[in-house]
């Protein structure tokens, strides 16, 4: 097993920089029958949408096993765990808290702090309220101001315990995935569901910073957007272009609206119809100042003309890929990093999620996972370098702690850095889990 290292110059070997694990609710808590019903029950429970027709209702058992978990992560020797809050575990049907499904995260932050891990919580991790869908989900205006009142209540118990609140994470996956081409849920489909439900998202995380900043104006407050960056299949001026398009539609779409409180003009390319409703003060409240801005990164792709002014992506072929098919290529990840800076006027940024779903295999009660090793070692250096060059950058989590529920692929891909045996729901840090902790713990 090799270990992960940086330049002793790196200023990710500072002090004050964070090293962290991430996880979501949904994809390890378990305990269904606690909660109310979300959009990812209801598309598990569809058949066709999952690959192993599995389900999160038992997942990791991390409600039953929060305890050991704590103590897995703070083994691990990380200053920071991410996780995200079940709002179908707080909020009851009619509004109120459940006193119960609060106390879990309550008591969950309070073991973080006393072990001196930071607490960095994510408000929305795609978990949905059924009960909210059947009124329109994210294409129900609504449902911004109910994010609204869950995150005051959520605010209100855990209050600046918290380190860092997040209000949404990838709301691209939310709104394109699913509701412009379905493959998450709530599964539904069409360009016009896809630009409204965005725009509802955004909404919330505008809401949602409102009502952090009015209960914990000391807590941070941010947002996590993914990336992937787009890049033309040739140098030719239409691919060129088609890659613009592609990065305007997909990645500028969110991360504009946040910093300059403007869509990408890509908006001007969309039938009317099509665009999304924005009404007075939406832009304002959308791109209040933040704290901090989260990164999700885990690959590029590539596009071309389709000949009729969009664009058409293209399957990565001949490179290196993980076990989701995802080109390994960490350059883009310091490409990225330099642009969003020199473009925008960044708040300092935290790598919220990084890592690779690799074929695991444990043998003899060990996970030689050098290739994700391998995977980690590069992308560490791309942060590096992007640091180097002057990007603010606080702090790297990898995804994820530990095996879990990888959505429409179920439990058939594996991220963590922990092994989960699902059936006995042991835990086995893998090679590259005690990779990340010897780099972090030789600081
Ligand atoms: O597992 C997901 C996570 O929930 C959101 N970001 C991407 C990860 C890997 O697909």
């Amino acid at each position: 097993m090799s270990n992960l290292s940086l330049p002793s110059s790196s200023k990710l070997l500072d002090h004050d920089f964070v090293f962290g694990v991430a996880t979501s609710s949904f994809q390890i808590e378990g305990a269904a029958d606690s909660r109310l019903e979300s959009i990812w029950d209801t598309f598990c429970a569809t058949p066709g949408k999952i690959s192993d027709a599995s389900n999160g209702l038992v997942a990791c058992e991390h409600v039953k096993f929060w305890r050991e978990d704590v103590e897995l992560i703070d083994s691990l020797g990380v200053d920071a765990y991410r996780f995200s809050i079940s709002w179908p575990r707080v909020v009851k049907k009619d509004g109120s808290l459940n006193d119960k499904g609060m106390q879990f995260y309550i008591d969950l932050v309070e073991e973080l702090v006393k072990r001196n891990i930071k607490p960095f919580v994510t408000l929305y991790h795609w978990d949905l309220p059924q009960h909210l869908e059947e009124k329109g989900g994210w294409l129900n205006r609504e449902t911004a101001f109910h994010f609204e009142h869950y995150v005051n209540l959520v605010a209100k118990a855990l209050g600046d315990r918290v380190y860092a609140y997040a209000t949404l994470n990838e709301p691209f996956c939310s709104a394109y995935l699913g509701y412009e081409n379905g493959v998450h849920a709530p599964g539904k489909r069409g360009q016009a569901n896809g630009r409204k439900s965005a725009h509802h998202l955004l909404l919330a995380h505008g809401l949602g910073i409102r009502a952090l900043r009015r209960n914990c104006p000391d807590t941070k407050a941010g947002i996590v957007l993914n990336f992937t960056p787009c890049y033309p299949e040739t140098q030719v001026a239409e691919d060129i272009k088609a890659a613009k398009i592609a990065d305007d539609y997909i990645n500028q779409w969110y991360m504009r609206p946040v910093m300059e409180g403007l869509y990408p003009d890509v908006v001007e390319l969309i039938e009317p119809q099509n665009r999304p409703d924005i009404l007075p003060g939406d832009m304002d409240l959308i791109s209040q100042r933040l704290d901090f801005l989260g990164v999700n990164f885990y690959t590029r792709l590539k596009y071309r003309s389709d000949g009729k002014g969009w664009y058409e992506e293209l399957q990565p072929k001949g490179v290196v890929t993980t076990d989701m098919g995802w080109e390994v290529y960490p350059k883009a990840l310091s490409e990225l990093l330099i642009s969003l800076h020199q473009r925008y006027t960044l708040p300092p940024v935290y790598i919220t999620e990084n890592g690779a779903a690799m074929q695991d295999e444990i043998k003899h009660g060990r996970v030689n996972d050098q290739d994700r090793i391998d995977y980690f070692q590069s992308h560490l250096n791309a942060v590096d370098d992007a640091s180097q060059q002057g990007v603010d950058i606080a702090g790297y989590f990898a995804w994820s702690l530990m095996d879990n529920f990888e959505w429409a692929e179920g439990y058939e891909k594996r991220f963590g850095i922990v092994y989960v045996d699902y059936l006995t729901q042991s835990r086995t840090i893998k090679d590259s889990g005690l990779a990340y902790k010897q780099l972090i713990t030789s600081r």
